[in-house]
């Protein structure tokens, strides 16, 4: 049978027709085209490459940007999307993410005219992919202390630095690479082969199968004047981009998390052990309801930042809270699931525990889970604890 959503309170309501169709549309081509083939991706470690095409025709990539080819949907049909992408999986998700949020939103943000109009259309209809590099072997949890160098040269600027778990690395047309000049972070779009500029996949990884990563490795890469992008200087320029991305991320673990609950609900009511379903059992009744209700409180939590955000209202912070809870809530409710299925939860067959396994990368992505925590310590106590 169809997903019909998980919507205990109506949520549904508080969306205009416009959300409600983009949600519906994004539904479907989940339904569709990703649910039938995505576990078979997940064992076999390969992206869906063949969707990247259709994710463009659909407008999802970059949806939020205005013009150059893209969809230009609210901040709340964009969550929309990436929640129903990530019912299907978090990697899929996860590309939309970098490639609209890390890579488009600082082309046309931070880019020249130029840059814009070279990439932005191309990187909408999916016929190109980006990455975004801003996490290094021995920097992640803290950026600024990156090794990558940019130094200005009599033809551009020449790069040296490695970074890694760089998602979408080594099949992308255009890497976002930040990287320090005269002490300050500075980003550059840093084109496949510029010689100098390689790739590597990480292999062997548990998590996040459906998705490539990789390592970026700059040596002496040459690149031109109009490689930098004019538009920021410092920190502030990477981390203006993951803002983006942890609002689509607060919204894409709803997804996963109804996955799970409507496949434990279903799992429940089937299963028999003892004299009946084992949905009706205290014990199984008590986790279905603590999954309905974090599901619940992190769509509630998921709207408001997506209207505040519609009228310039949001703060950084309100982002880290929502990240930091969607994705844990999610979390405990894939090892919830995963538990009501009994054996069967550690199969291909359900989706429960590559759900799982896939939100313990979303935890450490985009800032970890503590980190957020510390961001909205320093928020309210004023004092910071990073140090
Ligand atoms: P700090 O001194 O606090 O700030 C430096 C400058 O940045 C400004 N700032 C922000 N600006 C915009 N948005 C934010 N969220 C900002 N947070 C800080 C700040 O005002 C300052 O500006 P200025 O103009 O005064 O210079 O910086 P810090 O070095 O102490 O670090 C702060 C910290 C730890 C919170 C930050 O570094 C951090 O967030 N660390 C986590 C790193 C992280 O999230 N990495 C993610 C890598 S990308 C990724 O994971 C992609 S996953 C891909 C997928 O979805 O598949
Ligand atoms: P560390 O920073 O070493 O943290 C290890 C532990 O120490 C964590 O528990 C952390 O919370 C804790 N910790 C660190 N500092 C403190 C502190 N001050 N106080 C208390 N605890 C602390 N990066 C990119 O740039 N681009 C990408 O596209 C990208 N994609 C990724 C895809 C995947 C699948 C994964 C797993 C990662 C990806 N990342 C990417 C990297 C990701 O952003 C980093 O893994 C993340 O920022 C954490 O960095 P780290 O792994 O080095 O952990």
């Amino acid at each position: 049978m169809a997903f019909r959503g998980v919507d205990y309170y109506e949520i549904g309501e508080l969306l205009s027709d416009e959300e409600k169709l983009v949600q519906s549309t994004v539904r479907s081509f989940v339904e569709e085209r990703v649910l039938p083939d995505i576990a078979r991706h997940y064992e076999a470690g390969t992206f869906p490459e063949s969707l990247i095409g259709e994710l463009g025709q659909l407008g999802l990539l970059g949806a939020f940007i205005d013009g150059y080819g893209c969809a230009g949907m609210g901040p709340v049909a964009y969550g929309l999307i990436l929640q129903e992408l990530e019912r299907g999986d978090s990697g899929l998700r996860s590309f939309c993410s970098v490639q609209g949020s890390l890579v488009m939103f600082p082309i046309h943000s931070f880019g020249s005219e130029e840059q814009r109009e070279k990439w932005l259309p191309r990187l909408a209809r999916g016929e190109a992919i980006g990455c975004f590099g801003l996490t290094e072997p021995d920097f992640g949890s803290n950026p600024g202390g990156m090794l990558t160098r940019a130094q200005r040269t009599k033809d551009g600027f020449v790069l040296n630095g490695t970074k890694r778990w760089i998602t979408n690395g080594d099949v992308a047309d255009v890497a976002v690479v930040w990287a320090k000049l005269d002490g300050m972070v500075r980003g550059f779009l840093v084109e496949k082969g510029t010689p100098g500029f390689s790739a590597r996949r990480i292999h062997g990884k548990f998590s996040l199968r459906a998705s490539v990563t990789s390592e970026l490795f700059l040596e002496d890469c040459l690149v031109p004047e109009t490689a930098l992008l004019p538009g920021v200087e410092g920190l502030r320029g990477p981390l203006t981009c993951l803002n983006s991305a942890r609002y689509g991320i607060a919204w894409g673990a709803i997804g996963a998390a109804m996955a799970c609950y409507e496949c434990a609900l279903g799992y429940a009511m089937d299963r028999r052990q003892f004299s009946r379903p084992i949905a009706g059992y205290q014990l199984v009744q008590h986790k279905l309801v603590e999954m309905l209700t974090e599901i619940t409180k992190a769509q509630l939590l998921c709207l408001r930042l997506g209207r505040l955000k519609e009228s310039g209202r949001l703060r950084h912070t309100q982002v880290s809270l929502a990240k930091r809870n969607n994705v844990v809530q999610a979390l405990h409710i894939a090892r919830m699931a995963r538990d009501i299925l009994g054996a069967n939860g550690i199969t291909y067959e359900y989706p429960v525990a590559r759900h799982l396994l896939n939100l313990e990368s979303v935890y450490t992505y985009e800032g970890t889970h503590d980190i957020h925590t510390l961001i909205l310590g320093q928020d309210i106590t004023g004092i910071s604890a990073f140090e």
